[in-house]
């Protein structure tokens, strides 16, 4: 009986991912990320990038995806993988050998959930892409889907709008930039000849994603205007346009990853960018993974450019094991980041720190109501080594000293906290001599 209410509870719940640093999703790739609102809890329907299998036909350096995974968080720290909603060779429509299940979304209209996603015609159907619906009871699916794709669409990336009348539209990337058009209120068809959208600027465009705030309607997009993808919009008073340009929401990558892709949502009064980059695969940019950071809306409306970060966002709660690795700030001399087990990317990162007062600040630590007695460090000492845990300025105040044992594998060293902490804070940690390894942090009571 035990065994069964533990299963009933995976199922209902999926499988926790830990807290949300970026990058959010820890299991396996994730790309293309849609994040919506449903019922009070953030749903987010990426892409799932895999490495690409040696019987892949075609392309081997390019992208390979074959299914798609749904998950869900209530406070964007904690994530669970409600598992697959369906797979290439699941959809008759879908070329079955294609690994082309790329950009999704989904919204609700009537308590039912519509799940709209590209993929390659199977050859018998035609060429390119098309893109089909599921449908279902909740978020995260059975979904039921449609026989055929929707037909008038050739392209990839779909999005709906649904508007304060109750009327969808849908976009996409396609017909020599992106496109549009009125859906009927089945969702499953459209009501108007598709349309190229006009008037947006000059280069690559894909990855549409509109949303309506404040009666002002937003088109969101990458845009490759120099070497890779900016994140970038155009706005309008009317979902079907004109639309004019707004600005960048995001830089193109220092790393040159050449995707990225949005989404926008308000979750809790506060606005977020959901986009991907490829932290777990630097050497391959076809293999991403989902990041979030708080954007900001100007008084004007404008959209204020969001600078990605490595922290995400979320409290941490302090009994949490805290990446330091996943910082907010790095002193610019003798701290690193680099990957914990070249043998499997899904296990992180660790922070190196091997000069003299080198730091990392790590922001939102939540101490909640209770003293925390103990800080426990998982971590590796090249030789005696001496940390300090701060709380960041303005208190500046100390909260533990640890003396790391030189050592080969990691190991925990458990050290008394000197002070009674409360609250949310900013920590920093500095190395006042010798040279360690962190994994992570946390307190305990
Ligand atoms: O993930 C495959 C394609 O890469 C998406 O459809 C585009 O938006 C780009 O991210």
């Amino acid at each position: 009986m035990k065994k069964q209410l533990l299963i009933l509870l995976f199922l209902t719940l999926g499988i926790h991912l830990g807290w949300s640093q970026n990058p959010v999703i820890r299991n396996q790739f994730s790309a293309d990320p849609t994040a919506r609102l449903f019922k009070g809890k953030i749903y987010l329907y990426p892409s799932h990038d895999i490495p690409t299998p040696a019987t892949k036909p075609g392309r081997k350096d390019w992208f390979c995806m074959e299914d798609y995974h749904v998950f869900s968080s209530t406070n964007l720290t904690e994530w669970n993988d409600h598992g697959l909603i369906t797979s290439q060779s699941k959809i008759p429509w879908v070329d079955s050998l294609s690994y082309s299940m790329w950009a999704p979304d989904c919204v609700e209209k009537g308590g039912k959930y519509y799940f709209f996603f590209p993929a390659n015609l199977n050859p018998s159907l035609g060429k390119g892409f098309g893109v089909g619906v599921g449908i279902a009871d909740r978020p995260e699916g059975p979904f039921a889907f449609e026989p055929k794709p929707i037909q008038g669409i050739h392209g990839i990336d779909p999005c709906v709008l649904l508007d304060k009348d109750g009327q969808a539209y849908i976009y996409w990337a396609g017909g020599g930039g992106l496109s549009m058009a009125k859906m009927k209120g089945n969702l499953t068809e459209l009501a108007s000849e598709p349309k190229v959208i006009d008037g947006l600027p000059k280069g690559f465009k894909e990855g549409p994603f509109a949303f309506e705030k404040d009666g002002k309607y937003y088109l969101t997009y990458p845009l490759v205007r120099h070497k890779t993808e900016e994140l970038v919009y155009s706005v309008s008073d009317s979902p079907m346009g004109p639309f004019v340009y707004g600005g960048v929401i995001m830089d193109e990558s220092p790393t040159a990853c050449w995707t990225n892709h949005q989404s926008i949502v308000q979750y809790n009064r506060q606005w977020y960018l959901f986009y991907h980059h490829n932290d777990y695969s630097p050497k391959f940019d076809k293999n991403r993974s989902v990041r979030i950071d708080s954007l900001f809306f100007g008084k004007d409306g404008s959209i204020q450019k969001v600078v990605p970060t490595l922290r995400g966002v979320g409290l941490t709660p302090a009994t949490a094991k805290i990446e330091l690795d996943r910082y907010s700030a790095l002193s610019p001399n003798g701290a690193t980041i680099c990957q914990l087990d070249s043998t499997n990317v899904f296990n992180g990162w660790k922070l190196k720190l091997d000069a003299p007062n080198a730091w990392v600040r790590y922001n939102a630590v939540d101490f909640g109501r209770k003293n925390q007695k103990k800080l426990e460090i998982r971590a590796v000492a090249s030789r005696n080594s001496r940390l300090r845990l701060l709380i960041d300025s303005p208190t500046g105040l100390p909260i533990a000293e640890a003396i790391l044992q030189p050592g080969t594998e990691m190991q925990l060293t458990e050290t008394r906290v000197l002070q009674k902490i409360k609250g949310v804070h900013s920590i920093l940690v500095q190395l006042e001599e010798g040279a360690v390894e962190i994994d992570w942090v946390r307190f305990k009571k």
